[in-house]
């Protein structure tokens, strides 16, 4: 029944109990060690910015201290504790987006070991959007501007960021006004991180009005960059059939999982399990062949592309070793617990490092760069397969659960789903068969029944006819869950069962990974210029039911600075100032036209989503 508690997803429970019995730690277990957690840190109460401190503010009104040694309030405590949080967040993908710039410049060089530029079509959009002349010239010319155009992006000092250009006229109006239009992506990220040393910025509306300025660096600066050109690199997704969850594993081949988040690494390790050299090697071993999978993000991303099953999200991780299958878990950068290097002592399973960023306690690192990107994979995967001979077939255990789904919802591939416009969209949202759509994103976290808050809120918002768009470790639950097949339509109201059914959909698209909530703004803004109104005016809303990462922070305020009602799933750092409460649920909504609620019910908040977008279907008249 304990276990019962702590996931609703059959694989996780299976796993959890062998774990149990086997004496083994997860992060469930070191989530319950941990509490209670600190009072003063979960209210976003404690400051560590200076040596004057660490201080804490008393939440009681008549005892202890109400100020810091510098006489910071809570209101600016909670305010620089958030703001940094989004910095990291918008540093963590803005640095992704970079490194695929990196590789566009290389491989538009002919410096890149194994790259190519896939996708001309959208190479060719994107050099308009930036001014980029194409007639007659080479894809390689073309590429090389472009990867220099995005790569100024992230040291510009005045104007704009480009692809924030998407959004209506009327949000980059309100942006401007509001002093929150970001000039360059590293600029607002350092101008965080300057603001909040000490004494500097100790007002909260003005620290929080940064915050949201990087954020949207992010979401429609670095995120919008790191999508946009892994389509360019590695193809735009389109729909494909995948599988998902820990059963994907095979009992008798090479498994590799591929967890972290670039595609730079991942799609070489793809090419490289498929070359004859190392499959013959792995036969020889008695393998029956070469299994990649993947993990958290860049799982999605190589599902998106390729179709390659995905064998868990955030919370799985540990658990893919615990089946004592995995031949090599290879590792990038971001939401890779180090606590996997003390289970992979446990068992054969090698731990394998690649990013110059990221290194990790008992890893073995073999480190990747662009130039030489395949020769490195193939090293890797081959190091992978010489360890199959180290399986001890007795520590094996892997559960049968994994589910099939469709995925690879680029916004070109709704646009090509819907016939070509977005017309049959927008129809079906005016009359009212769909009532509105939902971004449902984001991480796992112990704090709450693992899956649980994703499915429960995802599976009451379509009976309600909401469509869902999905990304990250959610869209990774949904497919689990069997919500991203297009039989998922008989859980749908009749309105959203009707247009799925007619267009052979599932109720749940999947969009790819974290930085691909870009793509989702690039839909809404496009749904929004179609209506000719602005983004926070359409029946739209978010959510992250499970959230726990700074990334999703700086999501999340993007997200909201983009027009859109968002439900956070846990509770984040700053009830401790009710101001800046106050600031993030109500304020916000007149300065950008949206605010956070919190709710940690899935069933309530998929409800207080629904409400939102009734009022907005009322104010449309439709
Ligand atoms: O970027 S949803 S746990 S894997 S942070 Fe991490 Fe959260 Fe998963 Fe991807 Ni996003």
């Amino acid at each position: 029944e304990k276990i019962l508690s702590k996931s609703v997803d059959p694989a996780t429970q299976q796993m959890l109990e062998f774990a149990e019995k086997q004496g083994l730690e997860t992060a469930w277990d070191r989530y319950e060690k941990m509490l209670p957690q600190c009072g003063f840190g979960e209210l976003g109460l404690c400051c560590r910015i200076c040596n004057m401190g660490p201080c804490r503010i008393s939440p009681f009104e008549d005892t202890g201290p109400k100020k810091g040694v510098c006489g910071a309030t809570a209101d600016i405590i909670v305010a620089r504790n958030l703001i940094r949080m989004i910095a990291g967040g918008a540093a963590a993908h803005s640095d992704h987006g970079r490194d695929l710039a990196h590789t566009l410049l290389l491989t538009a060089q002919g410096k890149s070991g194994g790259y190519e530029i896939k996708d001309e079509v959208k190479l060719a959009a994107l050099a308009k959007e930036y001014g980029i002349k194409t007639n007659g010239r080479s894809k390689e010319d073309i590429a090389l501007d472009l990867a220099h155009s995005v790569y100024a992006e992230f040291g510009k000092q005045e104007g704009f960021v480009q692809f924030s250009r998407r959004a209506p006229e009327r949000r980059v109006a309100l942006w401007k006004k509001a002093g929150i239009d970001p000039r360059g992506i590293d600029r607002e990220i350092v101008e965080i991180m300057h603001r909040t040393h000490i004494g500097v910025d100790n007002d909260p509306v003005n620290l929080i009005l940064q915050g949201l300025k990087a954020s949207i660096a992010d979401g429609w600066g670095g995120s919008c960059i790191a999508t946009e050109i892994s389509d360019v690199l590695f193809g735009t997704p389109e729909p494909v059939r995948s599988q998902a969850n820990l059963g994907v594993l095979k009992k008798d081949e090479v498994n590799i999982i591929a967890h972290g988040h670039e595609p730079v690494l991942s799609e070489m390790i793809v090419a490289a399990a498929r070359d004859p050299r190392l499959l013959d090697k792995a036969r020889a071993a008695g393998a029956e062949g070469i299994n990649v999978v993947g993990m958290c993000c860049t799982g999605n991303e190589i599902s998106m592309r390729h179709g390659i099953p995905i064998a868990g999200n955030f919370l799985q991780q540990e658990l893919a070793v615990i089946t004592g299958a995995v031949e090599a878990m290879i590792v990038d950068v971001q939401c890779i617990m180090p606590a996997l290097g003390d289970l992979c002592e446990c068992f054969h399973t090698k731990f394998i490092s690649t990013s110059p960023k990221a290194k990790f306690p008992g890893a073995v690192h073999m480190e990747f760069n662009e130039e030489k990107g395949f020769d490195i994979a193939m090293e890797i995967v081959e190091a992978a397969v010489d360890n199959y001979a180290m399986r001890n077939p007795d520590k094996v255990f892997i559960p049968e659960d994994k589910t099939d789904c469709m995925v690879g919802f680029s916004t070109e591939a709704i646009v090509k789903a819907l016939g070509g416009t977005l017309d049959p969209l927008l129809d079906a949202i005016k009359s009212g068969a769909i009532k509105g759509i939902a971004g449902i994103v984001g991480c796992n976290n112990p704090k709450i029944k693992h899956d649980h808050g994703h499915v429960a809120l995802v599976e009451e918002l379509i009976k309600n006819n909401v469509l869902i768009v999905s990304t990250g470790c959610n869209a990774i639950a949904c497919a689990k869950a069997g919500l991203m097949l297009p039989e998922a339509a008989d859980q749908a109201g009749d309105g959203l069962k009707g247009v799925c059914k007619a267009l052979g959909l599932p109720p749940v698209l999947h969009m790819g990974s974290c930085v691909d909530i870009s793509r989702i703004l690039t839909v809404c803004a496009a749904v929004a210029n179609a209506l000719g109104v602005d983004i926070s005016d359409l029946p739209v809303a978010g959510a992250a039911p499970e959230w726990m990462s700074e990334k999703a922070v700086s999501i999340g305020a993007y997200v909201v600075s983009s027009g859109i009602f968002t439900v956070l799933g846990t509770v984040p750092q700053v009830l401790g100032s009710p101001f800046v409460t106050e600031i993030l649920t109500k304020i916000a909504n007149d300065v950008v036209g949206a605010a956070f609620a919190v709710e940690t019910d899935p069933v309530k908040g998929a409800h207080l989503m629904i409400a939102h977008m009734d009022a907005k279907r009322q104010a449309l008249g439709i």
